[in-house]
C-alpha cells in the first residue's frame, strides 16, 4: 500500500516531457497556505489526487499524478501526462484542467493563463478546415482583411429589412453578413426565411460586383437542432455558418465541426459570455486559453478582441493572434476577428497593432454612419485599403466622401 499525499505533486526539479500537457496558472493560495502547498493541491485535484491522503494498492495504480514543477512568484507551471486524458474530447481535459480547482479552498484565486499542448493531444483534434485561408478560398479579400458586418439594431429586424442591410452593407464593400449573437430563429426573423434570403441577396451582389460575399448565419442553439441547421445550410448553399462557441460548449462545437466538414462550411465562432470567466486578471480562465481550445476543435474564425481599439475590455489580442496563427503541430491557423465597437476611424491603428491576416466586424461603425448602411461600408473599406497603401485616413478622406463623414461623426476615438 502507498500513501498519495499531495506533497507527492510538487516537484520544483521536474522538467517537462514533451508529451506533457503543461499548463501556467495564477494562483493566490489561501491564507493558511504557502503556495507550495497550494501548487501541490492544484496539481493533486486537478489529476489523480484528492484532498486526503489515499491508500491505494501500487499494483492497481497507473501513476498518473501531474506535477507542480515551476513557482515563479504567482505563476505555478503544472505537467499532466498525456495519459490522463481522453483522446479528442474538450469536455474531459477541461474537466481536469479548469475543473475543481476553480472552486477549491485550498486557493482563494485561480486563473488557467496558458497551456503547451503536446502532439499526442492535439492529434486528437482536427482543427481548422480552412483557418486564414478562407480570405482567399471562400472570398477575395487578397492581402487586405476581411470585413464583416452585423446589423444592428441586433433584434427586431424583420427578414427583409435584416436582408436590405446585409444587401447595402455587401455592395459597399464587405465581405461577410453577420448574425449578431442573439438573433437565431424567433418570430420576427425565422432562420429558414433569413438565410434563404440573405444568400438569394448574396447571389445577386456577387453577380453584380465580381466579389466574392458570404453570410455567417448564426446556427447556436441545442446541438441536434444546429446540426439541422447547419444542414440548411449547405442546402442553401452558404459557405459558412456562425456558432456561440462558448454558450453551446465545446462538445457541440467538435459535433458542428464533424458535420460542416462533410458540406465544406467554414465556421465563424463567436465568444458571447467569455467575460464571465477572462475578465479579472486573477481568476478563470484566460481568453488565450479559449482561443487554443477552439483551434484545437476546429474553428475557422474566433474573435479575439480589438488590442482596446473598440467598446469591450480585451486582454493581450496582439499575443493570442500570434498564438493563433503560429505553428501547433501542424494544425491549420485561425483568422481572429476584431469586433465590438471598431469604425473606420480606427482601422489605422488597428491594422498597426494586429496586421492584415485578420477580420474586422463592425456593426455600429458601419449602420450608425450619418448617411446610412452602405455608406459606411464604404467608408470601412476605403479606410482599410487606405492603411494597406500606407496613406493616412485624414488624407484618404480628402478623395472619399463616406471616410471623411465617418471621420467627422467618430474621429479616431475608441467608444464605449
Ligand atoms: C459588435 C457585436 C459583437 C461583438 C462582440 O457590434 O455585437 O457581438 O463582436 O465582441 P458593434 P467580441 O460593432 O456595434 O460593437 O468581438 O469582443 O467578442
Ligand atoms: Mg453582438
Amino acid at each position: 500500500m502507498t500513501g498519495i499525499e499531495y506533497d507527492d505533486f510538487l516537484d520544483l526539479e521536474y522538467e517537462p516531457a514533451s508529451t506533457d500537457l503543461v499548463c501556467t496558472f495564477t494562483i493566490d493560495p489561501a491564507t493558511d497556505m504557502s503556495m507550495e502547498a497550494a501548487a501541490s493541491r492544484v496539481a493533486s485535484e486537478s489529476s489523480n489526487g484528492t484532498w486526503a491522503a489515499l491508500h491505494v494498492d501500487e499494483a492497481e495504480l497507473t501513476d498518473l499524478g501531474a506535477v507542480a514543477c515551476g513557482i515563479d512568484g504567482s505563476r505555478v507551471t503544472v505537467a499532466y501526462p498525456a495519459d490522463l486524458f481522453e483522446t479528442g474530447s474538450m469536455p474531459q481535459i477541461l474537466s481536469c484542467i479548469a475543473g475543481n480547482i476553480m472552486g477549491m479552498k485550498a486557493v482563494d484565486s485561480i486563473r488557467l493563463e496558458d497551456c503547451t499542448w503536446p502532439a499526442s493531444i492535439v492529434d486528437g483534434f482536427p482543427g481548422p478546415q480552412f483557418g486564414t485561408s478562407v480570405a482567399n478560398e471562400l472570398l477575395d479579400a487578397g492581402e487586405r482583411p476581411v470585413l464583416a458586418t452585423v446589423p444592428k439594431p441586433k433584434v427586431g429586424l424583420s427578414t427583409s429589412a435584416h436582408v436590405d442591410v446585409g444587401e447595402a452593407a455587401w455592395r459597399g464593400g464587405i465581405d461577410l453578413l453577420k448574425d449578431d449573437e442573439n438573433l437565431t430563429d424567433q418570430a420576427f426573423n425565422p432562420f429558414e426565411d433569413r438565410l434563404a434570403e440573405s444568400l438569394a441577396a448574396r447571389d445577386r451582389v456577387q453577380e453584380d460586383v465580381g466579389e466574392r460575399k458570404d453570410y455567417l448565419v448564426n446556427v447556436t442553439a441545442e446541438t441536434n437542432k444546429m446540426l439541422e441547421r447547419v444542414d440548411l445550410v449547405a442546402e442553401h448553399g452558404g459557405g459558412f455558418v456562425m456558432i456561440d462557441v462558448i454558450t453551446c460548449g465545446w462538445s457541440a462545437v467538435q459535433t458542428v465541426r464533424e458535420r460542416c466538414a462533410d458540406h465544406g462550411l467554414a465556421i465563424h465562432a463567436h465568444r458571447a459570455m467569455h467575460a464571465a470567466f477572462d475578465r479579472t486578471d486573477h481568476h478563470g480562465v484566460s481568453m488565450r486559453v479559449i482561443a487554443q481550445i477552439a483551434r484545437l476543435c476546429g474553428v475557422d474564425h474566433i474573435h479575439t478582441g480589438t488590442a482596446g481599439l473598440g467598446k469591450l475590455e480585451n486582454e493581450d489580442t496582439p499575443g493570442i493572434n500570434a498564438w493563433l496563427h503560429g505553428e501547433c503541430h501542424g494544425l491549420q491557423p485561425v483568422l481572429p476577428v476584431a469586433s465590438g465597437g471598431l469604425h473606420p476611424g480606427v482601422v489605422d491603428q488597428l491594422i498597426d497593432a494586429l496586421g492584415t491576416d485578420i477580420c474586422i466586424q463592425a456593426g455600429g461603425g458601419i449602420h450608425g454612419h450619418p448617411d446610412g448602411t452602405h455608406a459606411g461600408a464604404k467608408a470601412l473599406r476605403q479606410a482599410t485599403e487606405a492603411s494597406l497603401e500606407g496613406v493616412s485616413l485624414e488624407a484618404d478622406a480628402e478623395e472619399h466622401e463616406e471616410l471623411a463623414t465617418a471621420l467627422e461623426k467618430w474621429g479616431a476615438e475608441t467608444p464605449r
